[in-house]
């Protein structure tokens, strides 16, 4: 990265023109004037025995057919969705398509309409008679956890599904037994809903002896595998294509009934078959996030030491246990050791199965559970020590030199300067000023307060691949197997490769989305894109880079390590004069001209995976004043100091971060997904769910702070997350702070105007 290339700069989105002028084509938007819709008829009950589907009534004019299981699944097409069997502790059966006869979640398909038209299909799927016999259903997961719960699968008769354990229990005990004080919070981390923008959808076509899927996806080679073991078809014979996707949050990398019943309709009736969610269909039966309930402790000694800290966690895992979700459940102790020096940690989790939606990755996806855990844990312990929280964090964190550093959870991250970056959020927030302004509001009967939050996140794991071509007329373009979704990276992979190969950046295109096109790769989730797709699509640019001037050397009569390219030629260093323009390298590659023994073609493809993970970290501070007598929460200031190592484009990095801390303090203080007491949801549509809008969100102020990743050439660490975790814990830190001299030591999320105004009295 030199100082004068574009990678570190913050250059507009060139996708947003695309997409803010009405271009941009969703799946939905794909003309296919013979396809037939599909809708599902979907359970009335959260659990209950299918005794009959009755599809007189359903058909009619328009109406193609009405199909359950036994229609679409039978030998070598099982049509069920796999389970994670990686991390289950029982021998689960996946989740059928069309319900057989057990329906465990309230929306789970159990019929499936094809018609004409939408309208015709929904009004088909309503009309369809089905007869339940229903059984008791169960929401919460401590109730779930054996006695006379009812049981989802025999299997898992206690329905525990996933036993996770970190860190060392012995060592945790002693901790506890001779530090001065253990600091107890009982926590939820509510169950949340994805909203993304564009809901859920997939446009299948038979496509010779197998099919195509044009479908809203964030991991399209991921769901290219995982359809085509649903359709018993090898993977060659599917082809995944996602084109604009409006968001995804996670809850797009999962495999739903919707696009593997579209994909078999397309089979069974040799025409394209459409399926569009709709947002209450998402609601429904789209993954949920999050929904963990933990007891934790933190052992602190009196003057501020921290010395260990104990979790207990049961995760609700939902109907089925399908996907990342209990995986991540499994998984999340593995951060709670956050930036601080605490020798022992011990952390155990159970996830449950109940008669709720499947639970799967949030944006976030296990990291923001472990860090409200920690962080609201010292926001407390600082309190119960009558000490500052700014004070309590600094005297406690990881130094510089402690890197690389192995936490007592079993992972190592890779560096980090956690001090900075706190001097620069207490700094650029004011700190001090605002602990006196508080004082005064205090007098004035204002409840004013400030809450922080120190994170860290693990980003970038597993392999991706990335192409560069370059073809004869010297344009580039370059394939990955990440897809943006709104993470723009059609602008920053342009510029890694802009530096890395010396072509102007409008000569580059970058291709994502399309399993044809691209050669296998994994996806773009959990933050991972720029540090695994990024360092993939810059090998393949040196890589190309290195032919080029290979080629160019035979041309130019130098050596290839004494020539540079830039600005679309190819140059003898410290001679500008004497080059050959890039174009006319590249046509020599494909044409008759090539020096002796030079191989054609001018590509190279990498499938690359970072030596280990890098640990994105900082500080985030929120300052809200709280009104008593109504429970408003106004966020007056957000301060986000991020260290995503170098950023590619500081522009794009900041809106990131913007995006995350908008869905940080929706669940901080707004959204909650709720089932009432027969297993519905009752948070079914826009109107009772509260994704917040612009006007409840604060602005947010953003710095950055540079510590490169060991791990990777670029030095990169991911960003795409870093909102969700630490605007949580930051805001309703600052709301205990706030309601403090009222006696309030915690309120669970969301902090509703509600749980304030009784909190209060
Ligand atoms: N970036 C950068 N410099 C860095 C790190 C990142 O310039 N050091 C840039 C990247 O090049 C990329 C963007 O920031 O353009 C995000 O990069 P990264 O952190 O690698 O994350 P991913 O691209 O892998 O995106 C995934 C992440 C996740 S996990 C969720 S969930 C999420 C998110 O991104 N969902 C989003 N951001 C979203 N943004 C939008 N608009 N919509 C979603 O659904």
């Amino acid at each position: 990265m030199s100082d004068d290339g574009l990678v570190g700069r913050p250059l507009r989105r060139r996708e947003d023109d695309h997409l803010l002028t009405g271009d941009a084509r969703y799946t939905a938007d794909i003309d296919a004037p013979d396809a037939a819709h599909l809708a599902f008829v979907r359970s009335q009950y959260a659990h209950a025995r299918v005794t009959e589907v009755d599809a007189a009534p359903a058909r009619g004019e328009g109406v193609v057919a009405v199909l359950t299981q036994s229609d679409i699944a039978g030998e070598g097409t099982p049509m069920e969705l796999p389970v994670n069997g990686d991390v289950l502790d029982a021998d689960l059966p996946g989740h059928p398509v069309l319900a057989r006869e057990r329906v465990r979640y309230q929306g789970q398909p159990v019929a499936a309409v094809l018609a004409e038209d939408p309208y015709a299909a929904r009004d088909a799927a309503s009309a369809v008679e089905v007869s339940y016999d229903s059984r008791s259903s169960v929401t919460d997961p401590h109730e779930a956890r054996g006695g006379d719960a009812p049981v989802l699968f025999d299997a898992a008769p206690d329905n525990v599904v996933v036993t996770g354990e970190q860190g060392d229990v012995d060592a945790t005990e002693r901790a506890f037994a001779d530090a001065d004080r253990s600091v107890e919070l009982t926590l939820r981390n509510q169950r949340l809903i994805p909203n993304a923008m564009e809901p859920r959808a997939a446009l299948a076509r038979p496509d010779g002896e197998g099919v195509r899927v044009e479908m809203s996806s964030q991991a399209p080679h991921r769901h290219r595998s995982k359809l085509a073991t649903t359709l018993g078809l090898p993977e060659r014979r599917v082809r995944v294509v996602a084109p604009d996707v409006g968001g995804g949050f996670g809850h797009k990398g999962h495999h739903y009934p919707g696009e593997a019943a579209a994909a078999r309709a397309a089979q069974l009736f040799d025409r394209p078959v459409r399926f569009v969610a709709t947002r209450t269909g998402n609601y429904l039966a789209g993954t949920h996030g999050r929904d963990h309930h933990t007891e934790a402790a933190l052992a602190v000694d009196d003057d501020g030491t921290i010395r260990g800290l104990r979790a207990s966690t049961l995760a609700n895992a939902g109907a089925y246990a399908l996907s990342s979700g209990p995986a991540l459940a499994a998984a999340y102790g593995r951060l709670l050791a956050g930036q601080y020096r605490l020798p022992a940690v011990h952390c155990r989790t159970e996830a449950v199965l109940t008669t709720t939606a499947p639970v799967h990755a949030y944006r976030g996806a296990g990291r923001p559970e472990a860090i409200y855990v920690l962080e609201r844990l010292v926001d407390r312990a600082a309190s119960e020590l009558g000490m500052d929280p700014a004070a309590l964090r600094r005297q406690n964190l990881l130094d510089p030199g402690a890197f690389p550093y192995d936490t007592p959870t079993g992972v190592t991250y890779d560096s980090g300067d956690y001090e900075t970056a706190l001097d620069a959020t207490l700094e650029a927030v004011g700190y001090d000023d605002l602990r006196e302004r508080q004082a005064r509001a205090r007098e004035e009967g204002r409840y004013l307060g400030v809450g922080l939050a120190c994170y860290v996140e693990s980003t970038g794991e597993g392999f991706e691949s990335g192409v560069v071509r370059v073809h004869p007329d010297g344009g580039v373009t370059v394939y990955a197997g990440t897809h943006s979704h709104g993470q723009g990276h059609g602008t920053t992979y342009a510029q890694i490769v802009a530096d890395e190969l010396g072509v102007p950046y409008d000569d580059i295109e970058v291709v994502e989305g399309d399993t044809e096109r691209v050669p296998p790769g994994t996806g773009t989730f959990g933050s991972r894109s720029t540090v695994v797709g990024g360092n993939a699509v810059a090998e393949s640019a040196r890589d190309t880079a290195r032919r080029a001037r290979e080629l160019a050397g035979d041309r130019l009569e130098a050596a290839p390590e004494d020539l540079r390219i830039e600005d679309g030629a190819v140059h003898v260093a410290g001679a500008p004069n004497r080059s050959v323009a890039f174009a006319e390298v590249a046509a020599a590659a494909y044409g008759g001209d090539r020096p002796a023994g030079t191989p054609p073609g001018l590509e190279a493809t990498t499938f690359y995976e970072p030596d280990g993970t890098a640990y994105t970290f900082g500080t985030h501070a929120a300052v809200v004043e709280v009104d008593p007598e109504s429970g408003e929460v106004t966020v007056e200031r957000y301060v986000a100091v991020d260290d995503c190592g170098p950023r590619v484009n500081p522009r794009i990095v900041e809106g990131q971060v913007h995006g995350g801390v908008a869905q940080g303090v929706g669940q901080a203080l707004y959204e909650r997904a709720e089932y009432d007491g027969s297993g519905n949801l009752a948070t079914g549509s826009m109107q009772d769910y509260a994704v917040p809008s612009s006007v409840q969100l604060p602005e947010v102020e953003t710095d950055a702070t540079v510590t490169p990743s060991p791990h990777n050439p670029l030095g990169v660490k991911g960003i795409g997350e870093a909102g969700t975790i630490a605007a949580p814990p930051a805001v309703v830190n600052a709301v205990v702070d706030a309601l403090a001299p009222l006696g309030v030591d915690h309120i669970d999320m969301p902090v509703t105007a509600e749980r304030v105004w009784r909190a209060t009295r």
